[in-house]
Protein backbone atom coordinates (compact mmCIF):
# COMPACT_ATOMS: atom_id res chain seq x y z
CA UNK A 1 0.00 0.00 0.00
CA UNK A 2 1.56 3.72 -1.04
CA UNK A 3 1.44 6.22 1.00
CA UNK A 4 -1.33 8.09 -1.67
CA UNK A 5 -3.59 4.86 -0.90
CA UNK A 6 -3.29 5.69 3.20
CA UNK A 7 -3.75 9.07 2.53
CA UNK A 8 -6.69 8.73 0.21
CA UNK A 9 -8.39 6.17 3.09
CA UNK A 10 -8.40 8.87 5.84
CA UNK A 11 -9.76 11.67 3.75
CA UNK A 12 -12.69 9.79 2.83
CA UNK A 13 -13.19 8.55 6.50
CA UNK A 14 -13.27 12.10 7.63
CA UNK A 15 -15.66 12.67 5.10
CA UNK A 16 -18.05 9.47 6.03
CA UNK A 17 -17.50 11.26 9.76
CA UNK A 18 -18.71 14.93 8.44
CA UNK A 19 -21.10 13.27 6.31
CA UNK A 20 -22.60 11.57 9.09
CA UNK A 21 -22.86 14.90 11.33
CA UNK A 22 -24.44 16.56 8.62
CA UNK A 23 -26.55 13.87 8.30
CA UNK A 24 -27.64 14.11 11.77
CA UNK A 25 -28.34 18.14 11.37
CA UNK A 26 -30.22 17.52 8.46
CA UNK A 27 -32.59 15.74 6.34
CA UNK A 28 -31.69 16.07 3.08
CA UNK A 29 -33.96 16.93 0.47
CA UNK A 30 -33.57 16.66 -3.31
CA UNK A 31 -35.55 18.92 -5.29
CA UNK A 32 -37.04 17.14 -8.71
CA UNK A 33 -37.79 19.64 -11.13
CA UNK A 34 -40.01 17.84 -13.90
CA UNK A 35 -39.85 19.93 -16.74
CA UNK A 36 -42.26 19.89 -20.43
CA UNK A 37 -44.51 21.39 -22.54
CA UNK A 38 -48.39 20.53 -22.20
CA UNK A 39 -49.08 16.78 -23.21
CA UNK A 40 -45.54 15.97 -22.65
CA UNK A 41 -46.48 13.83 -20.04
CA UNK A 42 -45.66 15.23 -16.55
CA UNK A 43 -48.37 14.05 -14.46
CA UNK A 44 -48.63 10.50 -15.63
CA UNK A 45 -44.24 10.56 -14.69
CA UNK A 46 -44.96 12.12 -11.67
CA UNK A 47 -47.57 10.10 -10.39
CA UNK A 48 -45.93 6.22 -11.89
CA UNK A 49 -42.63 7.41 -10.08
CA UNK A 50 -44.42 8.14 -6.72
CA UNK A 51 -46.11 4.48 -6.96
CA UNK A 52 -43.17 2.61 -8.37
CA UNK A 53 -40.90 4.34 -5.69
CA UNK A 54 -43.54 3.32 -3.37
CA UNK A 55 -43.64 -0.27 -4.83
CA UNK A 56 -40.68 -1.29 -5.74
CA UNK A 57 -41.19 -4.50 -7.59
CA UNK A 58 -40.48 -3.45 -10.94
CA UNK A 59 -37.68 -1.39 -10.41
CA UNK A 60 -34.42 -3.71 -10.32
CA UNK A 61 -32.38 -0.73 -12.10
CA UNK A 62 -32.64 1.40 -9.05
CA UNK A 63 -29.92 0.22 -7.37
CA UNK A 64 -30.73 1.42 -3.59
CA UNK A 65 -33.52 -0.39 -4.21
CA UNK A 66 -31.70 -3.40 -6.03
CA UNK A 67 -30.10 -3.40 -2.73
CA UNK A 68 -32.68 -3.45 -0.67
CA UNK A 69 -31.48 -0.33 1.34
CA UNK A 70 -34.81 1.06 0.67
CA UNK A 71 -36.55 0.56 4.22
CA UNK A 72 -39.43 2.96 3.30
CA UNK A 73 -40.88 5.32 0.98
CA UNK A 74 -43.82 7.26 2.35
CA UNK A 75 -45.97 10.61 1.33
CA UNK A 76 -45.42 13.32 3.69
CA UNK A 77 -47.22 17.07 3.77
CA UNK A 78 -45.48 18.95 1.10
CA UNK A 79 -43.07 22.11 2.29
CA UNK A 80 -45.00 24.91 1.19
CA UNK A 81 -48.39 25.51 2.95
CA UNK A 82 -49.81 27.78 -0.08
CA UNK A 83 -49.47 25.12 -2.75
CA UNK A 84 -52.41 22.62 -3.42
CA UNK A 85 -51.02 18.83 -3.20
CA UNK A 86 -50.19 17.39 -5.92
CA UNK A 87 -52.97 14.87 -6.23
CA UNK A 88 -51.38 11.65 -6.66
CA UNK A 89 -53.88 8.97 -4.95
CA UNK A 90 -57.05 10.48 -7.83
CA UNK A 91 -53.93 9.95 -10.92
CA UNK A 92 -52.93 6.67 -9.92
CA UNK A 93 -56.74 5.54 -9.25
CA UNK A 94 -57.63 6.84 -12.89
CA UNK A 95 -54.82 5.12 -14.73
CA UNK A 96 -54.88 1.84 -12.69
CA UNK A 97 -58.77 2.12 -11.78
CA UNK A 98 -61.69 -0.26 -13.51
CA UNK A 99 -62.17 1.87 -16.07
CA UNK A 100 -58.73 2.90 -16.98
CA UNK A 101 -58.42 7.00 -18.17
CA UNK A 102 -55.14 9.30 -18.15
CA UNK A 103 -55.39 12.22 -15.52
CA UNK A 104 -56.62 15.42 -16.71
CA UNK A 105 -54.47 17.89 -18.33
CA UNK A 106 -53.07 20.36 -15.42
CA UNK A 107 -54.44 23.75 -14.70
CA UNK A 108 -52.18 24.89 -11.76
CA UNK A 109 -49.50 23.92 -9.55
CA UNK A 110 -49.69 21.25 -7.13
CA UNK A 111 -46.37 19.57 -5.17
CA UNK A 112 -45.58 16.48 -3.32
CA UNK A 113 -42.91 15.49 -0.93
CA UNK A 114 -42.13 11.64 -1.02
CA UNK A 115 -39.77 10.41 1.90
CA UNK A 116 -37.60 7.39 2.26
CA UNK A 117 -36.08 5.26 5.43
CA UNK A 118 -32.52 4.75 3.58
CA UNK A 119 -29.95 2.18 5.36
CA UNK A 120 -26.54 3.72 4.35
CA UNK A 121 -24.25 1.90 1.42
CA UNK A 122 -20.78 1.09 2.24
CA UNK A 123 -18.93 -0.36 4.23
CA UNK A 124 -19.88 1.13 8.07
CA UNK A 125 -23.43 1.18 6.64
CA UNK A 126 -23.71 -1.25 9.77
CA UNK A 127 -22.37 1.00 12.20
CA UNK A 128 -25.04 3.85 11.32
CA UNK A 129 -29.05 4.07 11.95
CA UNK A 130 -31.29 4.31 8.61
CA UNK A 131 -31.59 8.11 7.05
CA UNK A 132 -34.42 9.96 5.88
CA UNK A 133 -34.06 11.68 2.65
CA UNK A 134 -37.09 13.86 1.15
CA UNK A 135 -38.17 14.30 -2.37
CA UNK A 136 -40.25 16.90 -3.68
CA UNK A 137 -41.77 17.32 -6.52
CA UNK A 138 -43.74 20.04 -8.43
CA UNK A 139 -45.93 19.62 -11.02
CA UNK A 140 -47.35 22.63 -13.26
CA UNK A 141 -49.03 22.87 -16.54
CA UNK A 142 -46.47 22.99 -19.41
CA UNK A 143 -48.08 25.74 -21.36
CA UNK A 144 -46.80 27.88 -18.91
CA UNK A 145 -42.71 26.96 -19.28
CA UNK A 146 -42.12 28.27 -22.19
CA UNK A 147 -42.84 31.72 -20.59
CA UNK A 148 -39.08 31.59 -19.46
CA UNK A 149 -38.15 32.33 -22.67
CA UNK A 150 -39.71 35.61 -22.76
CA UNK A 151 -37.50 36.47 -19.99
CA UNK A 152 -35.32 37.60 -22.54
CA UNK A 153 -37.20 39.56 -24.78
CA UNK A 154 -38.63 43.00 -24.83
CA UNK A 155 -41.81 43.52 -26.77
CA UNK A 156 -40.19 44.81 -29.59
CA UNK A 157 -38.47 41.40 -30.23
CA UNK A 158 -41.00 39.30 -29.18
CA UNK A 159 -43.03 41.14 -31.50
CA UNK A 160 -41.28 40.71 -34.84
CA UNK A 161 -40.25 37.21 -34.07
CA UNK A 162 -43.91 35.34 -33.49
CA UNK A 163 -45.15 38.08 -36.16
CA UNK A 164 -42.25 36.30 -38.29
CA UNK A 165 -42.95 32.94 -37.50
CA UNK A 166 -46.49 32.55 -37.21
CA UNK A 167 -46.92 34.37 -40.79
CA UNK A 168 -46.99 31.06 -42.48
CA UNK A 169 -49.52 28.90 -40.19
CA UNK A 170 -53.31 29.51 -41.81
CA UNK A 171 -54.63 29.54 -38.40
CA UNK A 172 -52.77 33.05 -38.09
CA UNK A 173 -54.79 34.20 -40.72
CA UNK A 174 -57.96 36.22 -38.89
CA UNK A 175 -55.21 37.64 -36.37
CA UNK A 176 -52.56 38.62 -39.18
CA UNK A 177 -55.69 40.83 -40.74
CA UNK A 178 -56.66 41.99 -37.83
CA UNK A 179 -52.82 43.18 -37.14
CA UNK A 180 -52.38 44.95 -40.92
CA UNK A 181 -55.74 46.96 -40.00
CA UNK A 182 -54.36 48.19 -36.70
CA UNK A 183 -53.01 51.19 -36.43
CA UNK A 184 -50.22 51.45 -33.78
CA UNK A 185 -49.80 54.52 -33.63
CA UNK A 186 -53.06 55.87 -32.30
CA UNK A 187 -54.59 56.52 -28.81
CA UNK A 188 -54.73 53.42 -26.66
CA UNK A 189 -58.33 51.90 -26.77
CA UNK A 190 -59.61 48.96 -24.35
CA UNK A 191 -61.90 47.71 -26.39
CA UNK A 192 -59.29 47.38 -29.54
CA UNK A 193 -56.65 46.07 -27.64
CA UNK A 194 -59.02 43.21 -26.19
CA UNK A 195 -60.38 42.42 -29.33
CA UNK A 196 -56.19 41.92 -30.54
CA UNK A 197 -55.66 40.05 -27.58
CA UNK A 198 -58.33 37.33 -27.96
CA UNK A 199 -57.89 36.90 -31.63
CA UNK A 200 -54.37 36.31 -30.81
CA UNK A 201 -55.48 33.72 -27.73
CA UNK A 202 -57.54 32.15 -30.34
CA UNK A 203 -54.82 31.55 -32.74
CA UNK A 204 -52.39 30.39 -29.71
CA UNK A 205 -55.62 27.58 -29.17
CA UNK A 206 -55.47 26.22 -32.78
CA UNK A 207 -52.42 26.44 -32.93
CA UNK A 208 -50.99 24.38 -29.89
CA UNK A 209 -54.65 22.11 -30.94
CA UNK A 210 -52.50 21.98 -34.66
CA UNK A 211 -49.17 20.30 -32.02
CA UNK A 212 -47.39 23.52 -32.62
CA UNK A 213 -45.38 23.80 -29.68
CA UNK A 214 -44.33 27.34 -29.53
CA UNK A 215 -47.49 28.84 -28.29
CA UNK A 216 -46.39 32.22 -26.00
CA UNK A 217 -47.40 33.95 -23.75
CA UNK A 218 -48.84 30.56 -21.42
CA UNK A 219 -51.38 32.46 -19.33
CA UNK A 220 -53.19 33.43 -22.46
CA UNK A 221 -53.80 29.54 -22.85
CA UNK A 222 -54.64 28.94 -19.32
CA UNK A 223 -55.65 32.06 -17.78
CA UNK A 224 -57.25 30.95 -14.28
CA UNK A 225 -58.08 33.90 -12.05
CA UNK A 226 -56.21 36.63 -14.29
CA UNK A 227 -58.85 35.92 -17.12
CA UNK A 228 -59.32 39.25 -18.98
CA UNK A 229 -57.05 41.26 -16.49
CA UNK A 230 -54.77 44.02 -18.44
CA UNK A 231 -51.90 41.94 -17.62
CA UNK A 232 -53.30 39.21 -20.43
CA UNK A 233 -54.64 41.80 -22.71
CA UNK A 234 -51.81 42.28 -25.41
CA UNK A 235 -50.81 41.01 -28.20
CA UNK A 236 -47.81 41.04 -30.72
CA UNK A 237 -47.60 44.36 -32.91
CA UNK A 238 -45.31 45.86 -35.63
CA UNK A 239 -42.77 47.89 -34.21
CA UNK A 240 -43.76 51.65 -34.91
CA UNK A 241 -40.68 53.75 -36.19
CA UNK A 242 -42.06 56.13 -33.62
CA UNK A 243 -44.04 55.42 -30.57
CA UNK A 244 -45.91 58.46 -29.34
CA UNK A 245 -47.19 58.18 -25.35
CA UNK A 246 -50.60 57.07 -24.78
CA UNK A 247 -50.49 54.93 -28.25
CA UNK A 248 -51.82 51.30 -28.38
CA UNK A 249 -47.80 50.34 -29.05
CA UNK A 250 -46.87 51.45 -25.99
CA UNK A 251 -49.27 50.36 -23.41
CA UNK A 252 -49.13 46.93 -25.40
CA UNK A 253 -45.67 47.52 -24.50
CA UNK A 254 -46.06 47.87 -20.96
CA UNK A 255 -48.70 45.45 -20.30
CA UNK A 256 -45.86 42.64 -22.10
CA UNK A 257 -43.41 44.23 -19.31
CA UNK A 258 -46.00 43.70 -16.38
CA UNK A 259 -46.66 40.03 -17.57
CA UNK A 260 -43.25 39.21 -17.29
CA UNK A 261 -42.43 41.23 -13.86
CA UNK A 262 -46.24 39.82 -12.50
CA UNK A 263 -46.71 36.37 -13.79
CA UNK A 264 -43.64 35.12 -15.47
CA UNK A 265 -40.67 35.88 -12.51
CA UNK A 266 -42.80 35.13 -9.03
CA UNK A 267 -43.68 31.48 -10.99
CA UNK A 268 -39.85 30.60 -11.61
CA UNK A 269 -38.83 32.21 -8.69
CA UNK A 270 -41.20 30.11 -6.65
CA UNK A 271 -40.50 26.39 -8.49
CA UNK A 272 -37.65 26.79 -10.37
CA UNK A 273 -35.27 28.58 -8.36
CA UNK A 274 -34.59 25.45 -5.48
CA UNK A 275 -34.37 22.35 -8.34
CA UNK A 276 -30.96 20.15 -8.19
CA UNK A 277 -32.37 17.55 -10.60
CA UNK A 278 -34.00 18.13 -13.74
CA UNK A 279 -35.82 15.51 -16.39
CA UNK A 280 -37.06 17.12 -19.37
CA UNK A 281 -39.88 15.13 -20.46
CA UNK A 282 -40.42 15.55 -24.45
CA UNK A 283 -43.05 14.07 -26.73
CA UNK A 284 -40.76 13.44 -29.87
CA UNK A 285 -42.91 11.20 -30.93
CA UNK A 286 -45.97 13.17 -31.02
CA UNK A 287 -44.41 15.82 -32.69
CA UNK A 288 -42.86 13.50 -35.12
CA UNK A 289 -46.51 12.68 -35.86
CA UNK A 290 -47.68 16.27 -36.13
CA UNK A 291 -44.85 16.97 -39.02
CA UNK A 292 -41.97 18.61 -39.69
CA UNK A 293 -42.80 22.04 -39.13
CA UNK A 294 -43.91 20.92 -35.41
CA UNK A 295 -40.74 18.53 -35.08
CA UNK A 296 -38.48 21.70 -35.57
CA UNK A 297 -40.84 24.02 -33.75
CA UNK A 298 -40.56 21.38 -30.86
CA UNK A 299 -36.83 21.59 -30.85
CA UNK A 300 -36.39 24.99 -30.97
CA UNK A 301 -39.03 25.87 -28.27
CA UNK A 302 -36.66 23.20 -26.35
CA UNK A 303 -33.65 24.93 -27.16
CA UNK A 304 -34.98 28.29 -25.65
CA UNK A 305 -36.01 27.31 -22.54
CA UNK A 306 -32.73 25.68 -22.11
CA UNK A 307 -30.54 28.06 -22.83
CA UNK A 308 -31.93 29.94 -20.02
CA UNK A 309 -29.93 27.37 -17.99
CA UNK A 310 -26.41 28.98 -19.12
CA UNK A 311 -25.31 31.29 -16.41
CA UNK A 312 -24.73 35.01 -17.40
CA UNK A 313 -27.72 34.39 -19.83
CA UNK A 314 -29.97 37.21 -18.09
CA UNK A 315 -30.12 38.92 -14.79
CA UNK A 316 -33.22 37.80 -13.21
CA UNK A 317 -32.09 33.73 -13.92
CA UNK A 318 -28.55 34.40 -13.21
CA UNK A 319 -29.69 35.62 -9.89
CA UNK A 320 -32.23 32.78 -9.59
CA UNK A 321 -29.92 30.07 -10.10
CA UNK A 322 -27.20 31.62 -8.39
CA UNK A 323 -24.54 29.47 -5.76
CA UNK A 324 -27.18 26.17 -7.03
CA UNK A 325 -26.48 24.38 -10.26
CA UNK A 326 -28.85 21.53 -11.66
CA UNK A 327 -26.53 19.06 -11.13
CA UNK A 328 -27.98 16.16 -13.46
CA UNK A 329 -30.73 16.29 -15.96
CA UNK A 330 -32.23 13.72 -18.11
CA UNK A 331 -33.34 14.14 -21.58
CA UNK A 332 -36.24 11.41 -22.20
CA UNK A 333 -38.43 10.76 -24.85
CA UNK A 334 -41.77 9.71 -23.72
CA UNK A 335 -44.50 7.94 -24.56
CA UNK A 336 -41.76 5.25 -25.82
CA UNK A 337 -44.46 2.64 -25.48
CA UNK A 338 -46.23 3.64 -28.88
CA UNK A 339 -42.79 1.79 -30.26
CA UNK A 340 -41.32 -1.94 -30.47
CA UNK A 341 -38.73 -1.86 -28.06
CA UNK A 342 -36.25 -2.50 -31.39
CA UNK A 343 -37.03 0.99 -32.38
CA UNK A 344 -36.29 2.79 -28.97
CA UNK A 345 -32.61 3.38 -30.15
CA UNK A 346 -33.54 5.17 -33.28
CA UNK A 347 -35.85 7.47 -30.46
CA UNK A 348 -33.16 7.99 -28.16
CA UNK A 349 -30.69 9.01 -31.12
CA UNK A 350 -33.42 11.80 -32.47
CA UNK A 351 -34.08 13.11 -28.62
CA UNK A 352 -30.50 13.16 -28.09
CA UNK A 353 -29.99 14.95 -31.39
CA UNK A 354 -32.65 17.67 -30.95
CA UNK A 355 -31.34 18.43 -27.68
CA UNK A 356 -27.48 18.56 -28.79
CA UNK A 357 -27.37 22.20 -28.41
CA UNK A 358 -29.72 22.57 -25.39
CA UNK A 359 -27.29 20.06 -24.14
CA UNK A 360 -24.10 21.12 -24.71
CA UNK A 361 -24.84 24.29 -22.67
CA UNK A 362 -26.44 22.60 -19.68
CA UNK A 363 -22.80 20.56 -19.86
CA UNK A 364 -20.94 23.77 -20.23
CA UNK A 365 -22.66 24.92 -16.76
CA UNK A 366 -21.29 21.54 -15.17
CA UNK A 367 -24.33 19.55 -14.85
CA UNK A 368 -24.06 15.82 -16.09
CA UNK A 369 -26.99 14.71 -18.86
CA UNK A 370 -28.38 11.78 -20.32
CA UNK A 371 -30.78 10.81 -22.64
CA UNK A 372 -33.27 8.02 -22.79
CA UNK A 373 -36.48 6.93 -24.13
CA UNK A 374 -38.96 5.88 -21.57
CA UNK A 375 -42.74 5.38 -21.30
CA UNK A 376 -43.73 6.10 -17.15
CA UNK A 377 -47.06 3.75 -17.28
CA UNK A 378 -46.82 1.11 -20.27
CA UNK A 379 -50.19 1.02 -21.71
CA UNK A 380 -49.09 -1.43 -24.94
CA UNK A 381 -47.34 -5.07 -25.07
CA UNK A 382 -44.96 -6.33 -28.00
CA UNK A 383 -46.40 -8.44 -30.67
CA UNK A 384 -44.95 -9.54 -34.22
CA UNK A 385 -47.25 -9.90 -37.04
CA UNK A 386 -46.79 -10.79 -40.72
CA UNK A 387 -48.08 -8.30 -43.53
CA UNK A 388 -47.70 -8.60 -46.87
CA UNK A 389 -44.73 -11.24 -46.70
CA UNK A 390 -43.13 -8.85 -44.63
CA UNK A 391 -42.38 -9.19 -40.10
CA UNK A 392 -43.71 -6.08 -38.56
CA UNK A 393 -42.66 -5.81 -34.97
CA UNK A 394 -46.05 -4.14 -33.50
CA UNK A 395 -47.56 -3.26 -29.97
CA UNK A 396 -50.89 -4.11 -28.97
CA UNK A 397 -53.14 -2.00 -26.83
CA UNK A 398 -56.54 -0.51 -26.14
CA UNK A 399 -57.80 2.53 -28.09
CA UNK A 400 -58.63 5.33 -25.83
CA UNK A 401 -61.27 6.57 -28.11
CA UNK A 402 -62.96 3.67 -29.06
CA UNK A 403 -61.81 1.07 -26.07
CA UNK A 404 -61.28 -1.51 -29.30
CA UNK A 405 -57.95 -3.60 -28.81
CA UNK A 406 -55.44 -2.73 -31.64
CA UNK A 407 -52.38 -3.57 -33.41
CA UNK A 408 -50.25 -0.57 -34.40
CA UNK A 409 -46.98 -0.30 -36.40
CA UNK A 410 -46.28 3.58 -36.36
CA UNK A 411 -43.67 3.31 -38.85
CA UNK A 412 -40.01 3.20 -39.23
CA UNK A 413 -37.95 5.70 -37.53
CA UNK A 414 -34.68 6.73 -39.46
CA UNK A 415 -31.40 5.01 -38.20
CA UNK A 416 -29.98 8.58 -38.42
CA UNK A 417 -31.66 11.30 -36.42
CA UNK A 418 -30.84 14.08 -39.27
CA UNK A 419 -32.96 12.19 -41.60
CA UNK A 420 -35.73 13.85 -40.12
CA UNK A 421 -34.20 16.66 -38.23
CA UNK A 422 -32.52 18.34 -41.39
CA UNK A 423 -35.84 18.33 -43.49
CA UNK A 424 -37.77 20.05 -39.97
CA UNK A 425 -35.03 22.70 -40.09
CA UNK A 426 -35.16 22.98 -44.00
CA UNK A 427 -38.85 23.67 -43.50
CA UNK A 428 -40.07 20.74 -45.21
CA UNK A 429 -44.34 20.41 -45.63
CA UNK A 430 -44.62 16.73 -45.24
CA UNK A 431 -42.01 13.65 -44.49
CA UNK A 432 -40.68 12.22 -47.61
CA UNK A 433 -39.52 8.48 -46.47
CA UNK A 434 -42.67 7.58 -44.54
CA UNK A 435 -45.86 8.39 -42.72
CA UNK A 436 -45.67 8.45 -39.04
CA UNK A 437 -48.52 7.75 -36.48
CA UNK A 438 -49.28 7.49 -33.70
CA UNK A 439 -52.41 6.13 -31.47
CA UNK A 440 -53.65 7.31 -28.27
CA UNK A 441 -53.96 3.76 -26.37
CA UNK A 442 -55.71 3.92 -22.96
CA UNK A 443 -53.84 2.98 -19.81
CA UNK A 444 -53.96 -1.19 -19.85
CA UNK A 445 -55.84 -1.58 -16.31
CA UNK A 446 -54.73 -4.76 -15.46
CA UNK A 447 -54.46 -4.83 -11.69
CA UNK A 448 -51.47 -4.04 -9.53
CA UNK A 449 -49.94 -6.51 -8.31
CA UNK A 450 -49.21 -6.29 -4.31
CA UNK A 451 -45.74 -4.54 -3.79
CA UNK A 452 -45.62 -3.36 -7.65
CA UNK A 453 -46.20 0.07 -9.21
CA UNK A 454 -47.75 0.30 -12.62
CA UNK A 455 -45.79 -1.35 -15.58
CA UNK A 456 -43.51 1.30 -17.27
CA UNK A 457 -40.81 1.04 -19.68
CA UNK A 458 -36.87 2.26 -18.09
CA UNK A 459 -37.96 4.44 -15.34
CA UNK A 460 -36.19 2.80 -12.81
CA UNK A 461 -33.30 3.82 -15.01
CA UNK A 462 -34.33 7.32 -15.17
CA UNK A 463 -34.91 6.95 -11.02
CA UNK A 464 -31.40 5.88 -10.77
CA UNK A 465 -29.78 8.67 -12.80
CA UNK A 466 -31.89 11.36 -11.12
CA UNK A 467 -32.02 9.83 -7.39
CA UNK A 468 -30.04 6.64 -6.86
CA UNK A 469 -26.60 8.30 -5.71
CA UNK A 470 -29.16 9.95 -3.55
CA UNK A 471 -30.28 7.25 -1.19
N1 LIG B 1 -48.94 5.36 -24.05
C1 LIG B 1 -48.54 6.28 -23.20
N2 LIG B 1 -49.14 7.49 -23.21
C2 LIG B 1 -48.72 8.42 -22.31
C3 LIG B 1 -47.67 8.17 -21.37
N3 LIG B 1 -47.48 9.29 -20.65
C4 LIG B 1 -48.36 10.20 -21.11
N4 LIG B 1 -49.12 9.68 -22.11
C5 LIG B 1 -50.16 10.35 -22.91
O1 LIG B 1 -49.88 11.75 -22.92
C6 LIG B 1 -50.97 12.48 -22.37
C7 LIG B 1 -50.44 13.65 -21.56
O2 LIG B 1 -49.81 13.20 -20.39
P1 LIG B 1 -49.77 14.14 -19.08
O3 LIG B 1 -48.93 13.45 -18.08
O4 LIG B 1 -51.12 14.55 -18.69
O5 LIG B 1 -48.98 15.38 -19.69
P2 LIG B 1 -48.56 16.73 -18.94
O6 LIG B 1 -47.14 17.00 -19.33
O7 LIG B 1 -48.86 16.63 -17.50
O8 LIG B 1 -49.52 17.78 -19.68
P3 LIG B 1 -50.10 19.17 -19.09
O9 LIG B 1 -50.69 18.85 -17.76
O10 LIG B 1 -51.11 19.55 -20.13
O11 LIG B 1 -48.95 20.12 -19.01
C8 LIG B 1 -51.76 11.47 -21.56
O12 LIG B 1 -53.10 11.85 -21.47
C9 LIG B 1 -51.56 10.20 -22.35
O13 LIG B 1 -52.44 10.16 -23.44
C10 LIG B 1 -47.05 6.87 -21.41
O14 LIG B 1 -46.12 6.55 -20.64
N5 LIG B 1 -47.52 5.97 -22.33
MG1 LIG C 1 -50.04 17.64 -16.29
Amino acid sequence: MGLGDIADGITRQIEWASDGLNEALFEPVVRLGVTGLSRAGKTVFITSLVANLMDRGRMPQLVPAAEGRILTAFLQPQPDDTVPRFDYESHLAAMTGPRPRWPESTRAVSELRLSFRVRPAGLLSGLRSPRTVHLDIVDYPGEWLLDLALLDADYATWSAETLERIAPRPMAARFLERVQATDTKANFAEPQAKDLAETFTAYLHAARADGYSDCTPGRFLLPGEMDGSPVLTFAPLPNPDTTPRRSLWREMERRFEAYKREVVKPFFRDHFSKIDRQVVLVDVLGAINAGPGQLEDLRRAMAEILSAYRPGRNAFLTQLFLGRRVEKILFAATKADHLHHRQHPQLTAIIEAMMREARDRAAFAGADTMAMSLAALRATTEDSIEHNGRTLDVVRGTLADTARSAAFYPGRLPDDPTRLLAPARDGAESWLDADYQVMRFAPSGAPLRPGEGPPHIRLDRAAQFLIGDKL
